[in-house]
């Protein structure tokens, strides 16, 4: 075989929270699997770094090779407790941490770096692109509505105000917004503090990335059209190139505590799986309330529990329900949402959660916390009609009861079923050879080996 002459470096600068780094280390992968002239230098911190590296040999790794920045907490750091506190810190040490580990490393090799493939989140990467004449390639990791509402922070706050807001107002001077209400809008935009660290951070992003060499998007063109379009006009290029579980490797999933297993006992579309995600506990109340109703219910569940369950559960929960439900600690969620047992998708409504539960085919029932969270559980439950939110947005027992009434034995649950079963398929159409996610994967891989040409 023919080899490229030049070998280039490109520098991947991850956000280390919640699920970002993972997602964006599967796009690289892919790149880099087809990209051997291409060295990849992946910046996150040691924690992050840790997690999604681990277990993988350095023969997996190829060209990528991952580096730490500082996290933002001095040696002495004593937690407060307060969950956002180790983000806040690690954003006020940025982009200074990854700066300094760059430029170390450009010292050392003696070559710059071509291209940036950062988190959206981390829109610092354009000024640096821009200063060192390299490319900018973001990837946002969620959907395209909360992306475009990003965007167009500015025009939101013109029009809508700050924090004196009618919460009720539909966001209806937006393509493709028609339906959301300014209560839906992530915390930041036009409400809370909009000069908290993440809402600073992610207004620039909004503003940055028009500038950026191409937007990448772990979604796919079918499920939002209309967004998909106004977002184009915005952006020098949109390349929607996910979902990343159809359209890269993902890591394997081990299945430790034997829920495939305890699946297959049960019948067609009838087990309640629940799991809130990476970050996300709910409070003690709504455990309760999520708990008497899974004990009343007739369906069988399956709850991926992050903390102790035999200390935030009822008393006597466990024992009693021992027969028809299973509580584990970490669950193979993907292979979960595609097994034939399980009927419904008690979520938070995180973006790659969703997507594997298109996937799956599965509808939801959605209890949003925080983000963008609100936003997709509007989307699902009035525009895709894929799921429903419980009833005033919190678990109570009644709230709980109703909705997996609704989505596991009622007609409505089947339209949903249908309706989940179509956007399945576009997404597998995208991931098809020559789908539209795989040809913007070639734009893509086209893109990061090749320098500017100025
Ligand atoms: C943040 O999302 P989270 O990490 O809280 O939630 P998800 O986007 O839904 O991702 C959770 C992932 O963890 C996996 C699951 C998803 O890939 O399959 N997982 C698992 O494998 N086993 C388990 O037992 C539990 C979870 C943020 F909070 C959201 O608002 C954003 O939408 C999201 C993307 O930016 O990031």
């Amino acid at each position: 075989p023919v080899m490229p002459s030049t070998v280039l470096h490109v520098a991947v600068l991850a956000f280390p929270f919640g699920s970002h780094a993972g997602p964006l280390l599967s796009l690289v992968r892919r790149i880099a699997a087809v990209a051997p002239n291409v060295t990849f230098f992946f910046f996150s911190t040691e924690k992050s770094n840790a997690s999604i590296f681990s277990g993988m040999e350095k023969e997996d790794l190829g060209n990528i090779k991952p580096y730490n920045v500082y996290d933002g907490l001095s040696d002495n750091y004593v937690p407060s407790g307060h969950p956002l506190e180790p983000v806040n810190r690690f954003i006020n040490a940025t982009p200074g941490n990854y700066r300094v580990a760059m430029q170390k490393l450009v010292a050392e090799n003696g070559k710059s770096f071509s291209c940036l493939i950062t988190d959206a989140l981390l829109w610092f990467g354009g000024e640096m692109a821009e200063e060192m004449n390299a490319k900018w390639v973001p990837l946002w990791t969620a959907g395209h509505h909360s992306l475009l509402v990003h965007v167009l922070t500015d025009v939101l706050r013109q029009k809508i105000g700050c924090n004196d807001v009618c919460e009720d107002q539909n966001i209806d001077f937006i393509p493709g917004l028609s339906a959301v209400k300014v209560a839906d809008l992530p915390e930041g935009v036009v409400t809370g503090e909009l000069d908290a660290p993440f809402s600073v951070m992610i207004h620039k992003m909004g503003l940055m990335l028009p500038r950026a060499t191409a937007v990448a998007v772990n979604s796919f063109q079918g499920i939002n059209p209309l967004i998909v379009d106004e977002l184009k006009s915005r952006f020098q290029q949109l390349l929607n190139v996910g979902p990343f579980i159809l359209t890269t490797q993902q890591p394997f999933l081990p299945d430790d505590h034997g829920c495939l297993e305890w699946l297959s006992k049960h019948r067609n579309a009838s087990v309640a799986y629940i799991s809130f995600g990476t970050v996300v506990t709910p409070p003690p109340q709504e455990l309760t309330a999520l708990a008497d109703a899974l004990e009343e219910c007739e369906f069988p569940f399956l709850w991926s529990f992050r903390g102790n369950a035999e200390k935030l559960l009822p008393k006597g929960f466990l024992e009693k329900t021992r027969t028809k439900g299973k509580i584990v600690p970490w669950a193979p969620q993907l292979d979960i949402l595609k097994h034939a047992s399980v009927g419904v998708f008690v979520t938070h409504s995180g973006w790659n959660s969703i997507l594997e539960t298109i996937v799956g085919g599965v509808p939801m029932v959605c209890r949003p916390f925080f983000g963008d969270q609100n936003l997709n559980t509007r989307l699902i439950e009035t525009v895709w009609e894929i799921g429903v939110g419980v009833d005033n947005g919190v678990f109570t027992k009644s709230a709980v009861l109703k909705a997996l009434e609704l989505t596991l034995s009622s007609e409505k649950g089947k339209l949903m079923r249908q309706k989940i079963a179509m956007f399945k398929e576009s997404a597998m159409k995208a991931a098809k050879p020559n789908g539209n996610s795989q040809t913007n994967l070639k734009t893509l891989v086209e893109l990061v080996t090749t320098e500017n040409s100025t």
